[in-house]
Parts: structure tokens; C-alpha cells; sequence
């Protein structure tokens, strides 16, 4: 199947299911769930969700089956763009091609709308059935662990104790570990566990997506030096003013290029027991490292 159809059909049933699994904006508190559908159905990439839904195709699985866990994870991610926008963390006013929760609602239902995301998404998930060899309560562990104060929260952490301090490339590396691949990581496995995959599969998976991870945020640095705002939906130029550790500033723009590309070769590997089944996961790798091209 054609990647741009691909995505097309599957962020058009991500976006319908979301909008379904929130309370609608009419519903008390109705500020609060506005704010919530504010961030949450401003048109990301859906990467994460499309993910989901990729890895279960991958594994012979079915998105439909998927789709729960897709939009948790994305709960879970927009739960986490709110907080990181907010004064006390990266205090930006753009994001998702329009002014950031805080901006609109104020800080107080800003924390509160992310709030109230990150727990839908377990109320989400909880809903899904479970398979014979990962039971409700793995799933459940799995977006947490992915959430929790070892992975997710532990990158914010180093990446708000970082900001002017002299990184290096292992804390970088330990930084985008846990700040970006390991919930994208988590949203392949999840959609992999719909499929009831072998745990042989899983644990290519789970190299897969953390290469792609990687990958990922190594492109996103260097978006954040090449383009403009407008482009990117979010503030342009923001690392180096505040300081941050980034690839192309401990390594240069072609390094961080060619890392970008060995990390996306290395996530291909990762596939190589798949077959056209995952051709679609191979497609979205190379698509991102398009990105900067
Ligand atoms: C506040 C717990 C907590 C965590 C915040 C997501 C995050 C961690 C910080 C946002 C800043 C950042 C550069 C994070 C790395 C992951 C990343 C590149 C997020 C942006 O993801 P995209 O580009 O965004 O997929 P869209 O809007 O397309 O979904």
C-alpha cells in the first residue's frame, strides 16, 4: 500500500477515535474538556498512533484491534507537549500550528487538561481485552513503565537539569532515550501485543523502535536549527536559545545528518525476520529521515 494513503486512512481513524474517547467540549467542566480536545485534536503527526497501528499490521494483526492502545498513547503524549509548553518547563507559546494550552486556557487547566489526558489514556487502554500472552495488566504496566518517572518524566528531568550545562553525548543519548524513543518504542509494542506477537517478534520490534526513536529526535534537533516556525507548527530556534544539549550542536548539522541515516539503517535491521507485512514500518522510517531533506 501507498505510504501517503497509508497514513491518510489510519490518522483519519485515530483522529475519529479520539474525538470519541474524550468527553465532548459542552460537557462540565466544560473549560477542562475543551482544553483537552484543544491539544489533543490539533492535527499532530499521529506518529506515534500510526505506529501503533503499523506494528500490530506488521505482526498479522488488526488496527481496529490496535486502535485503543494508539489513541492512549497519544493521550499520553499530548498530555506530555502541555506540560513541557508550560513557563515552569519550556515555556512556549506555538505548538500544533496554534497557541499552546496555557496561552488559551490559562496555566491552572493547562496542567489540568494534561492532567486529565494522561489519565484517559490509562482509562483508554484499560478497555481493551487483552491477549493470551500479554494479559490486560501487561499492557497496562507497559504504558506506564513507557510514562513513568524511569522513561518519559526521567528525559524531562534530565532535559530541564541539562539547559545550559555542559552535556555530553552520553547524557544526550540518555536524554533522548527516555524524552522520545521510549514512548514511541512503547506504542510499536503495544500495537505488537494487539497481535498477540511471539516475544521474539517483540524484541525486534522494540530495537526497531528504539533506532527510530533515536532517529527521530536526532531529525527533530535538527529541524528545530533548519526551519522556520511556520513549518514545524511549534517554536523554531528554541534549543539553542535556551541552551540545550542537541546533536547538531555537540556534533555539527552533516554528523547529525549522518547519524540520523545510520539510525534509521539500524532500525531497518531490526526488521529483517518481517516480511512485506512490515513494509509499511520500513516506509515511515524512511519517510521521516525525509524530513530534513
Ligand atoms: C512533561 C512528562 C513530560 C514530558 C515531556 C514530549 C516531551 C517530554 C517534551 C516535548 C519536547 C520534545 C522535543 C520532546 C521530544 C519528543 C518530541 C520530538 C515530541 C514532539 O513530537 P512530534 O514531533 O509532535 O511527534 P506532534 O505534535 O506531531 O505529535
Amino acid at each position: 500500500m501507498d505510504l501517503n494513503h497509508y497514513l491518510a486512512e489510519r490518522v483519519r481513524m485515530i483522529e475519529t477515535a479520539l474525538s470519541r474517547h474524550v468527553p465532548p467540549a459542552s460537557r462540565k467542566p466544560a473549560t477542562l474538556h475543551r482544553a483537552m480536545r484543544y491539544s489533543l485534536l490539533a492535527g499532530g503527526k499521529r506518529l506515534r498512533p500510526v505506529l501503533c497501528l503499523a506494528a500490530a499490521e506488521a505482526c498479522g494483526g488488526k488496527a481496529s484491534a490496535a486502535l485503543p492502545l494508539a489513541c492512549a498513547v497519544e493521550c499520553v503524549h499530548t498530555y506530555s507537549l502541555i506540560h513541557d509548553d508550560l513557563p515552569c518547563m519550556d515555556d512556549d507559546d506555538f505548538r500544533r500550528g496554534r497557541p499552546t494550552s496555557h496561552k488559551v486556557f490559562g496555566e491552572g487547566v493547562a496542567v489540568l487538561a494534561g492532567d486529565a489526558l494522561l489519565t484517559v489514556a490509562f482509562e483508554i487502554a484499560a478497555k481493551v481485552p487483552g491477549w493470551p500472552r500479554y494479559p490486560l495488566a501487561a499492557v497496562i504496566a507497559e504504558l506506564a513503565r513507557a510514562s513513568g518517572s524511569l522513561h518519559l518524566i526521567a528525559g524531562q528531568v534530565a532535559d530541564l537539569e541539562g539547559e545550559r550545562r555542559d552535556l555530553g553525548a552520553g547524557d544526550l543519548r540518555f536524554i533522548h532515550l527516555r524524552k522520545t524513543a521510549a514512548l514511541l518504542t512503547s506504542s510499536i509494542r503495544l500495537g505488537a501485543m494487539s497481535a498477540n506477537t511471539t516475544p521474539a517478534r517483540l524484541k525486534a520490534l522494540t530495537l526497531f523502535g528504539r533506532s527510530l526513536g533515536l532517529a527521530f529526535q536526532v531529525i527533530d534537533d535538527i529541524l528545530d536549527v533548519t526551519q522556520t516556525s511556520d513549518k514545524l507548527g511549534k517554536s523554531a530556534g528554541k534549543d539553542v536559545a535556551a541552551g540545550k544539549a542537541t546533536y547538531p550542536a555537540i556534533h555539527g548539522l552533516e554528523k547529525s545528518r549522518a547519524e540520523a541515516r545510520r539510525l534509521t539503517a539500524e532500525s531497518g535491521r531490526a526488521l529483517r525476520g518481517f516480511g512485506r507485512d512490515a513494509d509499511i514500518l520500513r516506509a515511515i522510517a524512511a519517510y521521516l529521515l525525509q524530513r530534513d531533506y
